[in-house]
C-alpha cells in the first residue's frame, strides 16, 4: 500500500513539472545563441531547460572533477550546491554521458526541457560541452556575487562540435615583465572558456629567470630581479652597474608550477615550458657568467636589448650538462610531450672569438657559427627525445639543419612552416602578421603603447595555419595556431588582459571552428556577448575594434573631399558630428560618404543599443591649397612605401604612427622631389611637410627640406629652406616641418627632402613623408 502511494506521489510531483514544463521559462530567439568558438553544427528548437537548485550532475565517477567549473559558477552566482551523483534521477539534470565513438575533444549536447545531455569520449570533451552550456547561460553565471531574479534557462539546442586544430594555444612572457601565479590561474580559466588548449609559458629570457630550479639556486636568487628602470622607455633603459640594487621581477617556485599545472590539467589545458637557448638567456649569464663565452660578470639588463650577443657558450661542455640538469628538473614539473627551447634570435659574434667554439665547429666539422647553432639545437633534441619527449622551437631552428625529431613554431610569418612541414616536421603557426597580440590593435596615435605592428580584430580573425598552396601532407604536419603576448610594453594585468582580450576570442575561432563556420560579419554579432561576459568578469578588454576610421578621398574636378567613416564591424551604427561637438544619440546618423569643402573637426562613434562603444574619433580634416592638386615625382617613392600614390602627398589624409597605415610615402637612402602644380596662380603663405620617425624601425626625419617656386615650370627659384641635424631618438615620433613663403604667388611648387643617409647606428635609412599642406 505505501508503495503505491509513493508511486502515485512521484507520478503527480512528474505532472506538475512536466505540466508546466516550459511556464515561466526564457522564449529564446536562435539569435540569442551566441558560443565562441562557433560550433561544428547548432540546431535550434523552441524551448528551454531551466536550472534551478536541484538540478543534478550525473557524472561519470572518473570524471567528477569536470563538472567544478560549472559547479562553482552556480554556487556563486546562484548561491546553489548542485549535487553530483552517478545514477540519473527523474528529470532535471546534466548527465555526461561516455562515447567511444567521438574522437578527442569532440563533444555533443543535447538539451531537452527537462534534461541535459553532453556526450564525449572523455575529460576534455565533457569540459568544451559543459563550457558551451556556460556560454548558453545567462552573463549573470560570470558574478562572484549572488544575483537574485536570474531564470538560469539555456535554450533547447542541440550541438555536434569538435576542435579543426590539436594545438589551440596562447603564449603568455613572463619574463619581460611578471605576471603572479594568480594572473595565470585566472588566464587559464580564459583559455578554457574558449576551448584552447595549450599555455605557452615564455619563463625565460635576456630581462628575467622565473623558473626555480633547485639545482641553481642562483638563476631565481640573481636572473629573476633586475634594476627598476620600469619609469623609462623599454629601449632607453641603461645597462645597469655591476652591483646595483636589483629589486624588480619575481618568479614561480616549483611548488607554484605544480599548483599551475595541475590546474591548467583540471581544464583540459597543456602547459608548455619555453626555456629558451641559446640566446634570450643574459638572466641565466648574470647568475652563472661561466655559461657565456666571455665569462664576464653582468646584470640582468633592465629592458631591450639588441643584438643579443651574450649568449650560452657552444664549445664547452658544461653549458651542455647545465641545460641538462635544468630540463631534468623542467620535464619533472611540466608533462607537457613538447619542450620548447626558444632558439631565436642568437647573434653569434662571440662564438666567432671563442676559442671553444672555434674547437667544436672543427672537431664536428662544421661550415660556420650559423651550423654551431643547428649543433647545439641538434644536441638538446637528442636529449629531450631521450625522455620521450619532443623539442619545440623557434623557426630559426632551421637555420644550419633541422633536428630530425624537431617540431617547429613558425613566427617570422608562415615560411618556416611551410619549409618545415615541406620536410616532414610537425609544426605550429604563429605568424606575426595575424597572431602577434604586443602589436596595435587600433590607431596608434589614440591606442597605449605597444610594440608596433597593427593587428585588429579582423586580421586574427583571419589567421587560418594552413596556407595555401599546402599539400594535404603538409597540412597533416600543421598542428595549429598560437598567439604570443609578448611583454616588453606590458607591464601591468590590465595591460596585458587590453592586449589578450577580444582577439584571443578571434585566433580561438581561427584554430577551433571550420573553414566553413567561419564569418566575420557573424562573429560580430556574437562577440557582443562575450564582451558582456568580460564585463560581468571584469576583464579589461579591448574596444578598439569599434574605433571609427576614416577613408576619405579627393575629387580634383570639384574640389571636394568626401569621407567615409568606417568600422571594422559591419553595419555599425556610427554616428558623427562636423562642428567639433561631442556626439550623442542625437547626432547624425552616418549612411553615405560626406562631403566637406573646408578644414573640418569630425568626430564619430559607433553605437550600439543607442549606447556609444568603443572611443570617440576625433580628426580634422585640413582642407588646404594644394588639396587633390596634380603632383609630378621627380623621384618617386619606393615601390614598398607608395602610399596613396599620385594623389598621396596632397589628399588631406595624415599618415599616422602605424607606417604600414598606406598613407606614408617612403624614400629608401634617396631623396623625395617633387612639383606640386597648384593649377593657377595661387598665394602661399606656409609650406608644411610632415614626416615620421621611427628610429627603431631605421624611419628618420628628413634633414633637409627645400622649397623652390616657378611660374613657367622650368625655372625655379629657391624660396625656402630648412636644415636641422640628425638626433637620436627613440620615440615613434609625427612632425611637420614647416616653410614660411610670406605669402608668395606662384603657380608651381618643388619641394626637395633630403634623406638623412646613413644612420650613425648603420644600415639603411628610410624617410617618410606624408602630406604636403600648404596654406
Ligand atoms: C621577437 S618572436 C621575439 C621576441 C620579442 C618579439 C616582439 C620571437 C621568437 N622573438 O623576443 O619579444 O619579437 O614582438
Amino acid at each position: 500500500m505505501k508503495k503505491k502511494v509513493g508511486l502515485w506521489l512521484s507520478l503527480i510531483m512528474l505532472l506538475t513539472i512536466f505540466g508546466c514544463a516550459d511556464e515561466g521559462k526564457t522564449v529564446f530567439k536562435e539569435s540569442d545563441i551566441n558560443i565562441i568558438p562557433q560550433p561544428d553544427k547548432v540546431q535550434f528548437k523552441e524551448g528551454a531547460f531551466r536550472f534551478t537548485k536541484d538540478t543534478q550532475f550525473v557524472v561519470p565517477l572518473e570524471y567528477a572533477e569536470v563538472a567544478e567549473v560549472l559547479l562553482d559558477k552556480f554556487s556563486k552566482a546562484a548561491g546553489w550546491n548542485l549535487r553530483v551523483v552517478d545514477t540519473e534521477p527523474i528529470n532535471n539534470y546534466v548527465q555526461l554521458v561516455l562515447d567511444d565513438a567521438l574522437e578527442n575533444e569532440a563533444y555533443n549536447v543535447i538539451i531537452t526541457g527537462d534534461k541535459v545531455e553532453v556526450t564525449a569520449n572523455g575529460y576534455a570533451g565533457f569540459l568544451y560541452g559543459l563550457e558551451t552550456l556556460r556560454q548558453l547561460l545567462p552573463v549573470a553565471i560570470e558574478s562572484d556575487n549572488l544575483v537574485v531574479d536570474v531564470k538560469w534557462d539555456i535554450p533547447t539546442v542541440q550541438i555536434t562540435d569538435s576542435p579543426r586544430f590539436k594545438w589551440r594555444g596562447f603564449m603568455m612572457d613572463v619574463s619581460r615583465h611578471f605576471f603572479n601565479k594568480e594572473y595565470i590561474l585566472s588566464t587559464i580559466d580564459q583559455l578554457a572558456l574558449l576551448k584552447m588548449n595549450t599555455l605557452h609559458l615564455h619563463l625565460v629570457d635576456d630581462q628575467g629567470w622565473r623558473l626555480e630550479i633547485k639545482k641553481y639556486p642562483k638563476l631565481t636568487e640573481v636572473g629573476a630581479f633586475r634594476v627598476d628602470q620600469e619609469d623609462k622607455h623599454w629601449d632607453a633603459r641603461q645597462t645597469p652597474k655591476l652591483g646595483e640594487q636589483a629589486t624588480y621581477g619575481g618568479f614561480y617556485t616549483q611548488e607554484d608550477i605544480k599548483e599551475i599545472v595541475a590546474y591548467a590539467t583540471s581544464r583540459g589545458i597543456n602547459v608548455v615550458p619555453e626555456i629558451e637557448m641559446p640566446a634570450h638567456v643574459m638572466s641565466a649569464i648574470a647568475a652563472y657568467p661561466e655559461l657565456s663565452c666571455l665569462q664576464n660578470p653582468i646584470m640582468v639588463p633592465s629592458g631591450g636589448v639588441w643584438p643579443i650577443t651574450e649568449i650560452y657558450c657552444a664549445g664547452k661542455e658544461s653549458t651542455f650538462e647545465f641545460l641538462e640538469n635544468v630540463l631534468i628538473e623542467v620535464m619533472d614539473l611540466f608533462p607537457s610531450q613538447y619542450i620548447h627551447v626558444g632558439g631565436d634570435e642568437a647573434t653569434k659574434t662571440n662564438w666567432e672569438k671563442c676559442p671553444d667554439c672555434s674547437k667544436r665547429v672543427k672537431v664536428e666539422g662544421l661550415a660556420n657559427v650559423e651550423e654551431l647553432q643547428s649543433y647545439f639545437i641538434k644536441r638538446m633534441e637528442r636529449f629531450i627525445s631521450s625522455k620521450g619527449r619532443t623539442l619545440i622551437g623557434w623557426d630559426e631552428i632551421l637555420e644550419g639543419g633541422l633536428a630530425p625529431g624537431a617540431t617547429v613554431m613558425s613566427w617570422r610569418g608562415f615560411e618556416g612552416g611551410l619549409e618545415a612541414s615541406a620536410s616532414g616536421h610537425d609544426v605550429v603557426m604563429s605568424p606575426t602578421s595575424h597572431a602577434y597580440f604586443d602589436y596595435y590593435q587600433g590607431n596608434q596615435d589614440t591606442e597605449p603603447m605597444a610594440w608596433g605592428g597593427h593587428t585588429p580584430l579582423s586580421k586574427v580573425y583571419e589567421f587560418d595555419p594552413v596556407v595555401e598552396g599546402m599539400t594535404p601532407k603538409q597540412e597533416n604536419h600543421v598542428l595549429g595556431g598560437q598567439a604570443n603576448l609578448w611583454t616588453e610594453f606590458v607591464p601591468t594585468v590590465a595591460q596585458a588582459q587590453y592586449m589578450t582580450y577580444p582577439r584571443l576570442a578571434a585566433l580561438a575561432e581561427s584554430v577551433w571552428s571550420t573553414k566553413e563556420n567561419k564569418n566575420w560579419s557573424d562573429f560580430s554579432a556574437r562577440i557582443d556577448a562575450l564582451f558582456n561576459r568580460y564585463d560581468a568578469m571584469g576583464i579589461n578588454y579591448a574596444k578598439s575594434a569599434y574605433q571609427v576610421t576614416t577613408d576619405v578621398s579627393v575629387d580634383p574636378e570639384n574640389g571636394t573631399i568626401s569621407i567615409a567613416l568606417k568600422n571594422e564591424f559591419p553595419n555599425a551604427d556610427i554616428r558623427y558630428a562636423l562642428d567639433g561637438n561631442d556626439i550623442t544619440t542625437s547626432s547624425q546618423q552616418y549612411d553615405s560618404p560626406i562631403e566637406i569643402a573646408k578644414t573640418t573637426e569630425i568626430r564619430a562613434q559607433v553605437f550600439k543599443d543607442e549606447e556609444p562603444v568603443g572611443v570617440q574619433l576625433e580628426k580634422t580634416i585640413n582642407f588646404h591649397k594644394a588639396a587633390g592638386k596634380p603632383v609630378t615625382y621627380l623621384n618617386k617613392y619606393h615601390d614598398n612605401y607608395q602610399g596613396a600614390k599620385e594623389i598621396g602627398m596632397v589628399n588631406v589624409v595624415r599618415g599616422s604612427k602605424n607606417f604600414h597605415d598606406g598613407q606614408w610615402q617612403g624614400w629608401l637612402g634617396d631623396n623625395m622631389i617633387l612639383v606640386i602644380d597648384m593649377e593657377t596662380p595661387t598665394e602661399i603663405e606656409e609650406i608644411s611637410v610632415g614626416s615620421l620617425e621611427n628610429q627603431g624601425s631605421g624611419i628618420y626625419f628628413p634633414v633637409e627640406i627645400n622649397v623652390l617656386l616657378s611660374d613657367d615650370g622650368k625655372t625655379y627659384k629657391k624660396e625656402g629652406t630648412l636644415k636641422r641635424d640628425f638626433a637620436a631618438n627613440i620615440k615613434s615620433e609625427l612632425k611637420d616641418f614647416v616653410i614660411d613663403l610670406n605669402k608668395q604667388t606662384t603657380r608651381f611648387v618643388k619641394v626637395e627632402a633630403i634623406n638623412l643617409g646613413t644612420p650613425p647606428t648603420g644600415g639603411g635609412s628610410w624617410m617618410f613623408i606624408d602630406e604636403i599642406i600648404m596654406q
